[in-house]
């Protein structure tokens, strides 16, 4: 992978050191690690974070529908790229709007791989439905700039796709649901990557090229999890089904290349990073990684409701809610995700600040 990936990190230099001329475009795909507030336009989803005390450290303190108290990776991502966060998709009036030639983000909480992911939510976009969304972003692109320039755009454009956390969570480990039980852990892997191969084949269809690939953290240290176990630690378990996954997907983007001339996937390893922030809170400035700073009832759900109470200090905490990681934490991630994705260019690599 290391070719492929150093190219890559070349061209996004490229791209970004050139901003001055043409601001880079990226399209974000994923669920509520990445959403910025699709959902809220989804008059029945259950997956919405529109209400305090999500947003609280975020840019005027109000909720936007980003699942975290302040801001997603993202965001900060696009703070060092020097572009503003994409808009949700939803958010764009259709056919209309330039927005679409500027990045747009597609995330959906509570979206799968899988259709049926998070069907208790009652609505959410699945992987499929962004793909659709972006598809019909295409074709508006096309009427504004032509099929050549729409092409072009999208072959250039960051694709940044962080998806398959609610496939476990909110679907395989639900002893309730029926794919927990027709699937073994094994074939449950096999269906999601043969999903996605699809999937990314279609995004390039649809002339998506550079493709960041999010894998999975150890979902068995969130504190959703966590709860599970009588002590209050990790679920090894889970931690290896997803271990299994992110290998898996490592093979599918080898393949990927194979097959798709010009493609360029890289997959980004969050894995060791979250488990380091969890095993070593204190290593990163934070006090506490194994439960959330507002205290969550996991019994319905999870997310910070209104009247939850929250921590003292929310800079000490690793997770905000029960799945999801504080804007602080998130900063930490950002911080090493973007220092992998420029590793040859220290330039434009800030070094860390708490
Ligand atoms: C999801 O549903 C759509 C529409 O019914 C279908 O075309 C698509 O193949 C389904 N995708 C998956 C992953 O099952
Ligand atoms: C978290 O870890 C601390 C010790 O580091 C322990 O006292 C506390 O009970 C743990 N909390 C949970 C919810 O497991
Ligand atoms: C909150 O925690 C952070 C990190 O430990 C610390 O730097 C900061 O001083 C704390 N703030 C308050 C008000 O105690
Ligand atoms: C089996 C296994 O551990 N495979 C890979 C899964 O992804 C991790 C990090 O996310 C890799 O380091 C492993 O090699």
């Amino acid at each position: 992978m290391a070719m492929p990936g150093l190219a890559f990190a070349t061209l996004i230099l490229a791209a970004a050191t050139s901003m001055a001329s043409a601001a880079l475009v990226t399209f974000i795909f994923g669920d509520s690690l990445t959403e910025v507030g699709n959902n809220n336009y989804l008059q029945y989803s259950l997956a919405r974070s529109n209400f305090p005390y999500y947003g609280i450290d975020y840019v005027g303190g109000q909720p936007t529908g980003r699942f975290t108290n302040g801001r997603t990776i993202g965001d900060i991502i696009s703070e060092k790229l020097g572009i503003s966060s994409p808009p949700p998709y939803l958010s764009l009036s259709q056919n209309n709007d330039d927005a679409v030639l500027k990045g747009v983000n597609f995330a959906s909480g509570g979206a799968g791989i899988l259709n049926d992911t998070g069907l208790y939510f009652i609505q959410r976009l699945s992987f499929d439905d962004q793909i659709d969304n972006f598809e019909k972003a295409k074709e508006t692109m096309k009427k504004k700039i032509g099929e050549v320039a729409a092409n072009r755009l999208c072959n250039e454009a960051l694709f940044f796709i962080g998806i398959g956390s609610n496939d476990y969570v909110n679907n395989f480990l639900q002893p309730f649901l029926a794919d927990s039980q027709q699937y073994t852990a094994d074939e449950f892997r096999e269906l999601l990557i043969s999903t996605l191969y699809k999937q990314l084949s279609r995004l390039y269809l649809l002339g998506a090229r550079k493709m960041v690939l999010h894998g999975l953290g150890p979902l068995g240290c969130i504190p959703s999890q966590r709860v599970k176990s009588k002590t209050g630690e990790c679920l090894k378990r889970v931690n290896q089904w997803i271990l299994e996954f992110n290998s898996s997907v490592q093979k599918l983007i080898a393949s990927l290349h194979q097959r798709l001339p010009n493609a360029q996937l890289i997959f980004a390893d969050t894995y060791p990073a979250v488990l380091d922030l969890i095993d070593n809170p204190r290593k990163y400035g934070f006090k506490v990684s194994n439960t959330s700073c507002c205290n969550v009832d996991t019994n319905i759900g999870g997310l910070c409701l209104p009247n939850s109470k929250l921590c003292s200090n929310r800079s000490e905490y690793v997770f905000w809610d029960a799945f999801h990681p504080s804007d602080k934490a998130n900063a930490v991630l950002a911080e090493e995700l973007f220092s992998s994705l420029f590793s040859g260019a220290p330039s434009i690599a800030p070094t860390p600040s708490n």
